[in-house]
């Protein structure tokens, strides 16, 4: 008889961050994670991961919430049935289940690392394998700081870690926010890609004018500019300006992603699989973006060790990413709660080997981070 699925618990995990990240709508002093431990019947365990960023001010989901979802509603739809069933059981959390995409995200990961350590394959391998052993990954600069910002990027460009960065934006005047982004591309010079995450904070007036000033900056791509429900204006917008667009907020799965494409924008998404409800589905949102010409890169929602993983093993698999990825978030963590910290290097990070994610819990550092009062 095939396993089955005997035990789900989720834990909130707190690490602080490095420095503060500040984005348009709240400054992050600390990342908190939803780790999920699923075990089965021949006693395999599968991780998953949910994060968001600063509880409620990205998304409707928060990471207690998450867990609230796991525990009391995803539990009792999944013990007892065949783990190995990943897309039946997927049909079936969400005949009983709305949405709670992030929690899905964690279930869906747990399940295919489960998946892969039962038939001794990488995760990589279960979407048909992959292509790209070492990714491409960016650095965004958030301190809320120019001068630090500029001492930052140079930093990371000696040692070669990253060579291209984002830069979150929005919560200036614009033209404060122009100056402090033309100031730093121009710090790191013409061989750095830099671009901008506003993080939907402008209306569509303000992103016209602010679309053409980092257009003349040298910006390369601006992330999200306006409302992620006006699908309208990232039309227009797309259609006014050389400096193309990336869909963030806008886009969380694949039906999202054919409306845009549908209503005529042009220019790059952001894959993330906690947006999506798992790495499957983001790969499924890859797949109509590609028929559509449009762009592809490699978002998160900043989580750690076990979430970059997973999403790292999804974009693998994927041919050309054109803009290449963000999944450094475990570096913007001041510890890691994994054995083996990923290796970033040569502006990029290698897709970790083995069985399944290729990740292992070190017990010590989750019973320090583990919130006590969960
Ligand atoms: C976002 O909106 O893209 C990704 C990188 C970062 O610093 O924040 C995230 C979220
Ligand atoms: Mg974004």
């Amino acid at each position: 008889m095939s396993a089955t699925i005997q035990s789900i618990e989720a834990i909130l995990v707190d690490i602080p961050t490095i420095r503060p990240h500040k984005l348009s709508m709240t400054t992050m002093g600390v990342q908190t994670m939803v780790i999920v431990r699923m075990t089965d019947s021949d006693g395999l365990e599968g991780l998953g991961e949910a994060t968001t960023i600063g509880g409620l001010a990205y998304g409707p989901e928060s990471p207690e919430s998450v867990k609230l979802t796991i525990d009391t509603y995803f539990r009792p739809q999944l013990i007892g049935q065949p783990a190995g069933a990943i897309n039946t059981l997927r049909v079936r959390l969400n005949r009983a289940t709305r949405g709670n995409n992030l929690a899905k995200s964690a279930i869906e990961t747990a399940l295919l690392d489960l998946q892969g350590k039962r038939l001794n394959c990488p995760v990589s391998d279960l979407f048909g394998g992959a292509v790209h052993q070492h990714i491409p990954v960016l650095w965004t600069l958030a301190s809320g700081d120019t001068a630090r910002d500029i001492e930052e990027a140079l930093g990371l460009i000696e040692t070669r870690r990253h060579c291209d960065f984002k830069l979150k934006i929005g919560s200036r005047a614009l033209m404060d926010d122009v100056r402090h982004v033309a100031a730093i591309k121009d710090a790191v010079g013409e061989s750095a890609s830099v671009r901008v995450d506003v993080n939907q904070a402008w209306d569509e007036s303000t992103a016209a004018k602010g679309m053409a000033e980092l257009q003349a900056a040298g910006i390369d791509l601006v992330e999200q500019p306006t409302p992620m429900k006006d699908h309208a204006a990232l039309v227009r917008l797309s259609r006014k300006f050389h400096l193309p667009i990336l869909a963030d907020e806008a886009v969380a799965d694949a039906s999202d992603m054919y409306n845009l494409a549908a209503a005529g924008f042009s220019g790059a998404v952001a894959l993330k699989i906690a947006k999506a409800g798992g790495p499957v589905q983001a790969l499924k949102q890859a797949a109509v973006a590609q028929a559509a010409g449009i762009g592809l890169y490699g978002g998160t929602l900043l989580e750690g060790t076990i979430g970059t993983v997973a999403a790292l093993h999804a974009w693998s698999t994927l041919e050309t990413l054109h803009w290449g990825t963000e999944m450094f978030g475990p570096l913007l963590m001041k510890d890691d709660i994994v054995d083996k910290p990923l290796s970033f290097h040569g502006n990029g990070v290698d897709l970790p080997q083995g069985p399944g994610l290729g990740v292992t819990i070190n017990e010590d550092k989750l019973a320090e981070y583990s919130r006590k009062d969960q």
